[in-house]
């Protein structure tokens, strides 16, 4: 799986918004097979848990109460060079510093707000991949 695979979730200001279809298949066209997807409303603990690196930074409960906010999509997406292409294909947290043409500059309302979750890192992506979904769904 390493380096062939990340996580993306549609987060819940643009799936709520009916931007889902729109966003994933912006993802197609850079690139990314789908490999596993759900639509879900995470819980409190499951949006703590998802989010614990942050557990100590000042937006913690304000992401956990967004993330936690409506439905979600999270899916398992497939390409060489995943993480960083998919990194690429977002665009910077704050959708006002995101390059033209990225999916937080079309889509995103504000940083916290953004559109959006990318693994940062093939470790992690595996880790996220397995939050959500079994094994049985990732082959
Ligand atoms: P990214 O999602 O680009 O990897 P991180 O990992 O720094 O960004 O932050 C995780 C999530 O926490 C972001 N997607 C965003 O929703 C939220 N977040 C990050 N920084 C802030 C901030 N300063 N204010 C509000 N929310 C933030």
């Amino acid at each position: 799986m390493v380096g062939k695979r990340t996580l993306t979730i549609v987060k819940p200001d643009a799936f709520n918004s009916g931007k889902g279809g729109q966003i994933v298949a912006h993802l197609e066209k850079a690139g990314f097979k789908i490999i596993a997807s759900r639509v879900m409303r995470l819980t409190e603990a499951q949006a703590q848990a998802f989010y614990e690196v942050h557990r100590e930074r000042p937006f913690f409960t304000a992401l956990v109460r967004f993330m936690t906010s409506g439905k979600c999509m999270p899916i398992v997406l497939e390409r060489a060079d995943a993480v960083a292409t998919l990194r690429k294909t977002i665009g910077a947290t704050d959708p006002a510093e995101a390059e033209a043409g990225t999916v937080r500059k079309l889509y995103a309302e504000s940083k916290e707000r953004n559109a959006i979750h990318a693994s940062d890192s093939d470790e992690n992506a595996e880790r996220e991949s397995r939050f959500f979904f079994p094994e049985s769904e990732l082959v």
